[in-house]
């Protein structure tokens, strides 16, 4: 069974996926998609190591502009490029949506993020049943700090289409393809079918969850492989870290701002005062946690009702890996993998990791009428 081959030593992500496959633990279209998504992982991996490198080539030791006289790209755009055509060319692939793609696609609205349409892979429209999601660099901004930085991604299938009904405002105006192609877009993370992120860091880090347990591998760059590393993680049922931007705590929502003050004074559940960690790069804050412990938060605030992160390729990803490695991911009061997105840039307030750090959080919400 599975647990034999993630004892092998060695074994590759290629290897693990097809295992699964043989095993019809997923399909060759999802085997498919995860290849794309391995390999568009090492060429991020490779931009972003050398990404300080190539901005001094491209400008020029000498200060001159580079060859092409052409503006250096940002890396975040580079890297949704790689993977949107990884992911494109798999031909199993009906639709994505990407935190980069909110500009009009195919005459399609996308003018501001309520209204941003996932695209619609053309070319495979009508055989893929694949729906993925994804942030291609979630904390680029940190990127040129060498800080660092990850892909987040989701997997949803295809929706039957009888069961869906789209919001009226969302679905005026599209055609029948438009429509099935947003609704498949529009799903609760509870629908997910994989979910994982790339950690580019010292190591680059691939974990990954297909709903049977989260798996960890590091790029071994002297074969260019992902080898696993991690055979099934388990978030520790509590920690002794809190990983928020504290400097809103102004602004938090009441439960947050006394369940924080209650952890740091040493007065919460464990009688001992956490410690703060936060580099305000999701992919680095949630892989620390899942690691360690403790507790990963971007509450709703006075500014953002919604928080900050998007619930589609943030959130629900990042809660189902949560919920796979044993830990909890709630809104306040709402389980995030429960919320069906009303539109595809959706933000969400999240709390997740280990599950008693939550679940002592969430008393505070249910001491509250708070709407969160
Ligand atoms: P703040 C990065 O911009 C990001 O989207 C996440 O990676 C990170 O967790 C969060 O925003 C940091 O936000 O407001 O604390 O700077």
């Amino acid at each position: 069974d599975m647990d034999e081959v993630c004892e092998q030593t060695g074994v590759t992500l290629s290897r693990y996926c097809i295992e699964l496959a043989n095993r019809g633990i997923i399909d060759s279209d999802l085997d498919s998609i995860l290849n794309s998504i391995r390999e568009a992982s090492k060429v991020i991996s490779k931009l972003v190591n050398t990404a300080p490198l190539q901005q001094a080539e491209l400008l020029g030791l000498q200060g001159e502009i580079n060859v092409q006289g052409e503006d250096q790209k940002k890396l975040d755009v580079i890297t949704n490029d790689v993977f949107k055509n990884a992911l494109r060319y798999t031909g199993k692939l009906g639709t994505l949506a990407s935190e980069e793609e909110d500009e009009p696609v195919d005459g399609w609205l996308g003018s501001n993020e309520s209204e941003a349409i996932p695209v619609l892979s053309e070319e495979f429209a009508e055989t893929g049943k694949y729906i993925c999601v994804f942030d291609p660099l979630d904390g680029s901004s940190n990127v040129d700090a060498g800080i660092p930085v990850g892909t987040i991604f989701g997997v949803f299938e295809e929706p039957n289409m009888a069961e869906c009904e789209l919001p009226e405002d969302l679905s005026a105006g599209l055609t029948d393809e438009q429509q099935r192609c947003l609704a498949g877009t529009l799903q609760p993370g509870k629908s997910l079918v994989a979910a994982g992120y790339v950690l580019y860091s010292a190591s680059t880090e691939l974990v990954l969850t297909f709903g049977h347990g989260v798996v960890g591998f590091t790029l071994d760059t002297s074969i260019g492989e992902f080898v696993m590393t991690r055979p099934s993680i388990k978030i520790p049922a509590r920690g002794k870290i809190y990983s928020c931007n504290q400097a809103n705590i102004g602004e938090w929502d009441e439960p947050m701002r006394q369940y924080i003050s209650d952890i740091r004074a040493g007065t919460g559940e464990s009688g001992k005062p956490y410690s703060l960690r936060y580099i305000g790069s999701m992919v680095g804050d949630i892989h620390r946690t899942l690691l360690y412990g403790g507790i990963f938060a971007y509450p709703a605030d006075t500014k953002n009702q919604d928080g900050k992160l998007r619930l589609l390729y943030e959130g629900a990803p990042m809660s189902f890996i949560m919920e796979q490695a044993g830990g909890k991911a709630i809104t306040g009061h709402s389980r995030v993998l429960d919320i069906p997105p009303q539109f595809v840039h959706q933000r969400v307030p999240v709390i997740l990791g280990s599950a008693d750090d939550v679940e002592e959080c969430r008393k505070y919400y249910d001491k509250s009428d708070d709407p969160a």
